[in-house]
Order: C-alpha cells, then structure tokens, then sequence
C-alpha cells in the first residue's frame, strides 16, 4: 500500500518585477551661455566723412543691428549687406548683396530673399536717426552666414528705397554710404 502521494504543485506565476527603463540622468552641465559677439562699425559717405555708427549684436536667431546716423539726406534709403568688405568710393568695390544661398533679390519676390537684403531706412528732415533692424540667420560667428568670411563685408546705404522686388538689387541707386565688416 503506497500511501497516496499527493503532489501539490504549486504554479506560481510571479509578476517578476518588470525592468523599469532607466532614463539616462540629466545631463549634469547647464549649456553654457557664450558672450554674444558684438561689432561696432562707422558709416562714411563718399567724401570719407563718418556718417553714422552699426553695432552689429548676435543673437540665436541672427544679428541684431543698433545704428545712428547724422548727416545724410531725408528720405527713404536702402540698407544692405554687401558681399566684400571695402568701401572705396563710389562703393561698387563692395560688390552685390551678400547672398552665401544663391537666392534672389527681395522680400517680395517668392524667390528671394538676399540674406543681406534689409528693410529700408526713413531719415527724417534733420537726417539724424537712431534705429534697430534685424537680419535673420545672419551671424558674425563661423558658418556660411557670417558676414566675417574671408573677404568679409559691407553694410552699404543707398540714395534711393529698395523697392524689394526689382532684381539684382531692389533699383536702389548710388550708394552713398558704406561700413566695413572685418575680424
Ligand atoms: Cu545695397
């Protein structure tokens, strides 16, 4: 007589403890934040007289410009960035608009823009103005926007507006003056 062996099976299905991912720490470094770069550049007319004074400050999202002019004549002028940085009179060594994208010239043409087009300057009667306008993308940083590339650039002001479609460069006239941008 075999005692009855009772074989109590036991199935346990364990929740075994399910890997929790581990999410890797945070990163231990706050990036850290550079000194903007700044440039001051002088405006001189034709005659070689200063003008007016740029300070170029970048941002992330591209370069802020801080101007003041005296001096020139009322009225509506283009302002641009051009491709080399030289300003002999009457300015035309400084070459078209600075366009490192190969785009055309204008916000108003669907093509366009240049990255060195800007909007137009309002000088009023006594022909001082202080103003700030915006380039986006552009940087005084390395990188294919950089107005300090290796012939650098000009910031050049026109006699006449930028009509922001006429091609190559808005029919904006002679350029009455101009700054270099160098490192
Ligand atoms: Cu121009």
């Amino acid at each position: 007589m075999t005692p009855a062996v009772r074989s109590g099976l036991l199935a346990v299905l364990c929740c075994g403890g399910m890997a929790l991912g581990q999410a890797p720490g945070p990163s231990p470094a706050a990036p850290a934040t550079a000194a903007a770069a700044t440039k001051t550049v002088e405006l001189k007319d034709q005659k070689g007289q200063v003008v007016g004074t740029v300070l170029l400050l970048d941002t992330p999202h591209g370069l802020l410009l801080r101007g003041s002019l005296t001096g020139l004549p009322p009225g509506v002028h283009a302002i641009h960035f051009h491709e080399i940085g030289t300003c002999e009179p009457p300015f035309k060594t400084s070459g078209g608009h600075f366009n490192p994208s190969r785009k055309q010239h204008g916000m108003m043409d669907p093509s366009g823009m240049h990255a060195g087009d800007l909007p137009n300057l309002v000088i009023p009667k006594n022909g001082k103005l202080d103003f700030e306008l915006f380039a986006l993308g552009l940087t005084l940083a390395d990188g294919p926007n950089t107005l300090l590339d290796t012939d650098g650039t000009a910031l050049v002001i026109h006699a006449k507006a930028d009509d922001y479609k006429s091609q190559p460069a808005g029919d904006a006239g002679d350029r009455i003056a101009c700054a270099v941008i160098t490192r």
